[in-house]
């Protein structure tokens, strides 16, 4: 079984991270597919992803049936790459000699022993059988029986149970367990062979010391980043084969050349439709869907100042795959979102927020996209407490809530702390009562930070 190549968006993910990873993990298996030899496997490219879903991701998955991304932990190699699948089992009530035909029969140095239900219990190798022999010697030599009676006990003993030589204290490993160390236990342990269970304690692989001689390196095509702080723990322990991303160049090396496309474009998502056009792939419905959402976020249904006429153009296609009204279709996608009125406060102001060094002090930029600003602007009382709060907790100077209506195209200032900053900045006169207006205003890296950084 040929472990998958993983396609993986950043920590945190945002819609953007798990769509493209879909996207193109769904574009690179259509490609494999095409490109197979007879009888040949085609390599297996699967999404995954480095954290919950955002719920506009939620949303689009479930509406358009798309199975949601496995969840990983790291990128380190894992005894699942080195074990051998399905090992050969006995049960421990068989006997002896029928473990022998069961070794010669499969050709194998060791057999999983099973209880009763197919759960594990012990491990029986040719090493055991052969030792019974061996010890039988010494009864001969230190206690002067006969050969005669060592030999019929011998041939007795064949009849016995299994589990009369097995050995119970074999090490066991779960199969996702990281491979550096339990190679470090496997050497540690008298026995070459190490049982791999499942969580219902069924054997379902054997790992040897020989397996472990080579150390595998994970295959991961990286999506929507491409800096290790932003990649999954394990990176460096892992092979990547290609990146995908429309970030600043980061700190990502490889050994051997690989396909990395970076365009200065709203999404990850257009990088991959992109593709999928250039390559003659018709993309299917769900899969358009996916994308179009990815690119809607990251520009705010194409309002953020990141939004490239490619992304538009991009966007024009995929709603025509999808027959669909493209900002209709955006806004459905953060209306999953939803849930202004019930969100928890501290997730409505902080969940999408950045520190910024200001002078000696720092600011804190936060940001809320919504469709419905008056609902969140009725919470103003406890968006100023919760901030007030922060401020007290963290020390910042001033912090700004940017409240960006994505349908008016603005944002709401809400400010605390020193307010001069931000009214200096954009030379207005921010209260501690209402908001300020801001209209045009949707990108805090291209229109709030940079400003209130220069100023
Ligand atoms: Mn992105």
């Amino acid at each position: 079984m040929a472990t998958p190549i993983l396609v993986v968006g950043h920590k945190n993910p945002d819609n953007d991270a798990i769509c493209a990873a879909i996207g193109y993990a769904w574009l690179k298996n259509e490609l494999a597919a095409r490109e197979v030899e007879d009888g040949e496997e085609p390599p297996v490219y699967m999404p995954a992803r480095l954290g919950p879903l955002p719920p506009e991701s939620a949303g689009v998955l479930d509406k358009w049936g798309i199975p949601t991304p496995m969840i990983i932990n790291n990128l380190y190699a894992r005894v699942s790459d080195v074990m051998t699948y399905n090992p050969i089992c006995i049960h421990a009530g068989s006997k002896i000699i029928e473990a022998g035909r069961t070794l010669r029969k499969h050709n194998v140095q060791a057999l999983v022993v099973t209880n009763e239900d197919g759960t594990y219990k012990g491990l029986v190798s040719t090493r055991m059988i052969a030792n019974r022999y061996i010890s039988a010697t010494d009864v001969l030599e230190t206690e002067g029986a006969s050969e005669m009676s060592v030999a019929a006990d011998l041939i007795a003993s064949l009849d016995q149970k299994v589990d009369t030589i097995m050995e119970h204290s074999i090490l066991t490993f779960a199969a996702d367990a990281r491979l550096d160390e339990s190679v470090a236990d496997l050497m540690n342990q008298p026995f070459r062979e190490a049982v791999v269970l499942d969580d219902d304690n069924i054997p379902i692989g054997i790992v040897t010391r020989s397996d472990i001689a080579v150390h595998p390196h994970r295959k991961v095509i990286l999506v929507d980043h491409n800096e290790i702080r932003q990649a999954a723990n394990g990176i460096e322990d892992a092979e990547v084969v290609e990146i995908i991303d429309h970030h600043r160049i980061g700190d990502v090396s490889t050994i051997t050349p690989i396909k990395f496309l970076n365009m200065p474009v709203g999404s990850s998502a257009t990088i991959v439709t992109l593709e999928a056009q250039r390559l003659g792939v018709d993309i299917p419905k769900h899969i358009a869907a996916a994308l179009l959402s990815a690119i809607m976020t990251d520009t705010v249904v194409l309002k953020s100042p990141t939004a490239t006429p490619t992304d538009k153009l991009v966007v024009d296609y995929l709603a025509g795959i999808l027959g669909v009204d493209p900002t209709e279709f955006g806004i459905e996608v953060f209306s999953f979102r939803g849930g202004d009125d019930d969100m928890p406060i501290d997730e409505l102001v902080s969940a999408d927020s950045k520190e910024f060094p200001l002078g000696d002090g720092t600011v804190l930029i936060a940001q809320h996209e919504t469709t419905n600003l008056d609902l969140v602007m009725g919470r103003e009382k406890e968006m100023r407490d919760y901030m007030r709060g922060l401020i007290e907790k963290k020390g910042y100077d001033c912090i700004l809530l940017m409240v960006t209506d994505i349908i008016a195209e603005g944002s709401q200032f809400i400010c605390e702390g020193n307010r001069r900053i931000v009214n200096r900045a954009f030379n207005i006169e921010c209260t501690g009562d209402g908001g300020t207006w801001m209209p045009g205003i949707l990108s805090r890296k291209k229109q709030v930070a940079a400003r209130i950084l220069e100023a």
